[in-house]
């Protein structure tokens, strides 16, 4: 029987008059000031148009859903079948387009299609990653980043599935799924998320000598780095250059940020990860959107099978680097990111990299690192994307001619047409044939040997390169390794870990050893881990230090302008004006959301309210306050951290006016060489920028 009262409908306003008879267009958007936009008709997955998308199909008004509803029953079907599994490891990433573009013919050396030609370019899809935390853990961990790069040659994906560090904790693939149970939370309590600093990780590391090159690295600053822009990238493992003669070179990857490396501090990274989780994202999202593309040379360190007999490390190890001031980086590409996705799960979710996609010019090693990868990967996308047809997705395609024998599966989107789905056959539309002259062949290198379970005593020292590692760094970049050390066992519960771990660091750096026993309130050294080879001292590399390679100005750096009301607007202008000159973004942060209101009377907007705007989402900042306003900044504890922690992370800071009240209130008394005033002009404050850090403060 029909309801004889007419329906409620939730979307309309039942206070007018006529609310029951007519449906606004657009419901529930929340623009009534906006003109409603020309939607189209909302249909089922099936292509119906739906009628009704704010009330189920019910028994009458107040009755039961019925069965019957299809577009209420499809919709729930599909949400409730939204998530695929995360990624085991690197779950939370963050992914953008661009191209590659050879800058060099490297054709004498490789066939790769992308090497082929100066200025040829080649579109290309880049994935951002961290490892340990899942999908919605924040951005500014310590942990190593990934650095995935997809290139769609024309003769199929080519992806250099690396990292941000340029070695690896293990030498063999047969730990990987050890070291990651270890890394990630642990069984028992599922915590902590996106830590290393807890027992189990540091009990395997403890226990794992070859692991202590990439410790280093994981607890220098390359660990936190303040952006996907600011970071290097690294192939890892040695892989092979093939040419057309079939002449094999060794090659290393290595992408260098055009914008030089950068980190945070580990007071900041742990701020920055509540102020702002997405920091990251959001960092390469603002820079995209903005015209600002992100951009790294590709270099490449190449060398021969005399160079590899000479080194004095197994080139196989993926525990090793090769120094650069042994073997300088030939440039020979730039990456550029200039398109943000337009869905994130269809394109940065559903981006399946393997480290066996490579192409013809392109070979493998005997890594034991990378051949176990190369299984691991496809396994892992077939689970991760429901099926072998992931190459179908959009964003996995290759963008050449793809044609095989291959059918069926779930998902399949590709109806092969004809009778032939076999090979070899008779038919006249046959399909396509493999073809030796321009199909991938691998590099007829010669292997012998015993199977046995073993690894080569080449791969035996592994302390080394940590010391190398160590020793190259500048002094504040060594205390940061050391309290990160220090942090990092300050949370493993179990004294016998924190010992055995701090046994192996006298064979890294016997200052480095002291330091952590100190930190650790450790009665004594513990006796040093008995090394299977005797460490050797290496001469330092000075590529290895980020603050050796700092970009020497801001440009594409941050600077937070607080103001005050009643601040004079030209020196505001004429601030902005000199950091947007050299490239920089300049964010105004005022005590009330909207802005201040300037000596003029005028509003100068601002884009942050000081609480949601803390010094350390910032590289420098700069604060003008009039007479009148400082009052309001002196009460506000936001606005005294703010003063407080630029000081104490050693950031340049720009004082206006009655600004210095602020930094006294804060506790912040003394002005040292990282103080500029504003007025006598803002050109000093820009250039010192460039060092990003004043670190003379905290030396
Ligand atoms: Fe891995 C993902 C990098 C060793 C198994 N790895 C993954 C990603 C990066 C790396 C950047 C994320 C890709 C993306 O954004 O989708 N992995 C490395 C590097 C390694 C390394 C640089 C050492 C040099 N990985 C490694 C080993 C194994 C794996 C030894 C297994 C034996 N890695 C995987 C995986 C993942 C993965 C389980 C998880 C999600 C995925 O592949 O797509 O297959």
């Amino acid at each position: 029987m029909p309801d004889e009262k007419p329906l409620f409908d939730p979307t309309v306003d039942t206070q007018s008059s006529n609310a029951t008879t007519e449906r606004p267009r657009h419901p529930g958007n929340g623009g009534e000031t906006q003109q409603a936009p020309d939607h189209g008709a909302m249909t089922t997955a099936q292509g119906g148009v739906v009628s009704d998308n704010q009330n189920s199909l019910k028994a009458g008004a107040r009755g039961p859903t019925l069965l019957e509803d299809f577009a209420f029953r499809e919709k729930v079907f599909h949400f409730d079948h939204e998530r695929i599994p995360e990624r085991v490891v690197h779950a939370r990433g963050y992914g953008a387009h661009g191209y590659f573009e050879a800058t060099e013919d490297l054709s004498d050396l490789t066939m790769a299609a992308p090497l082929q030609e100066k200025g040829k370019r080649t579109p290309a899809f880049v994935r951002f990653s961290t490892v340990a935390g899942n999908k919605g853990s924040a951005d500014v961990v310590r942990d190593v980043r990934g650095f995935a790069v997809k290139l769609y040659t024309d003769a199929g994906n080519w992806d250099i599935v690396g990292n941000n560090m340029p070695v690896f904790f293990i030498q063999d693939a047969m730990k990987f799924p050890d070291l990651v149970h270890a890394v990630k939370d642990e069984p028992d309590r599922g915590f902590p998320q996106a830590a290393s600093a807890h027992d189990n990780f540091w009990d395997f590391i403890s226990l794992m000598p070859e692991s202590l090159h990439m410790i280093m690295w994981a607890m220098s600053d390359r660990a936190i780095p303040r952006s996907f822009r600011f970071m290097e990238g690294f192939g890892v493992h040695t892989y092979r250059l093939v040419n057309t003669e079939g002449k094999s070179t060794f090659v290393k990857f290595h992408w260098k940020p055009k914008l030089g490396l950068q980190s945070v501090v580990w007071d900041e990274a742990v701020k920055i990860n509540g102020a702002d989780p997405d920091f990251h994202r959001r960092d390469l999202w603002d820079a995209i959107q903005s015209g600002d593309f992100p951009e790294w040379e590709l270099g490449l360190q190449i060398f021969d099978d005399e160079f590899a007999d000479n080194f004095a490390f197994d080139i196989l190890d993926p525990t090793k680097i090769i120094p650069e001031e042994e073997l300088p980086i030939r440039v020979v590409g730039r990456l550029v990111l200039d398109r943000m996705v337009d869905n994130f799960f269809a394109e940065t979710e559903q981006v399946a990299f393997c480290t066996q996609n490579v192409i013809p010019g392109i070979d493998f090693t005997n890594d034991p690192l990378l051949q176990g990868r190369n299984f691991s990967y496809l396994d892992t996308q077939i689970k991760r994307l429901g099926g072998p047809n992931f190459t179908h997705l959009p964003i996995n395609a290759p963008r050449c001619p793809v044609l095989h024998f291959q059918q069926d599966g779930h998902m399949q989107t590709r109806g092969p047409k004809g009778r032939a789905n076999y090979e070899p056959n008779s038919w006249t539309e046959g399909g396509p044939r493999a073809d030796p002259k321009t199909g991938f062949r691998s590099f007829p290198e010669q292997v012998s040997g015993e199977k046995r379970k073993l690894r080569p005593e080449s791969f035996a020292d592994h302390y080394s390169q940590a010391r190398l590692f160590y020793r190259s760094q500048t002094p504040v970049e060594q205390q940061h390794i050391a309290d990160a050390i220090t942090f990092e066992l300050s949370k493993v519960e179990t004294l016998a870990i924190r010992e055995r771990v701090a046994a192996h660091l006298p064979n890294i750096d016997e200052e480095l050893a002291a330091r952590v026993v100190e930190g650790l309130g450790l009665a004594k050294q513990p006796k040093p881990h008995e090394p299977a080879v005797k460490p050797v001292d290496l001469p330092p590399s000075d590529a290895l230090s980020i603050l050796k390679n700092g970009p020497g100005a801001f440009t594409g750096r941050k600077l937070g302008l607080l103001l005050s009301d009643g601040v004079e607007a030209k020196l505001v202008e004429d601030v902005t004006a000199a950091f947007e000159g050299a490239g920089a973004v300049v964010e105004v942060i005022a005590a009330k959301v909207g802005g201040v209101t300037d000596a003029g009377g005028k509003t100068i907007e601002a884009k942050h309210q000081i609480n949601g705007a803390p010094s350390v989402v910032f590289d420098a900042v700069a604060v003008i306050a009039s007479d009148a306003g400082i009052a309001d900044l002196v009460a506000s504890h936001p606005a005294k951290g703010f003063a407080a922690d630029a000081f104490a992370h050693a950031k340049f800071i720009g004082l206006g006016g009655a600004a210095g009240q602020l930094f006294d209130a804060a506790g912040v008394t003394g002005r040292d060489d990282g103080f500029f005033d504003l007025e006598k002009g803002a050109e000093p404050f820009v250039t010192a920028c460039g060092k990003l850090r004043f670190w003379d403060r905290v030396a």
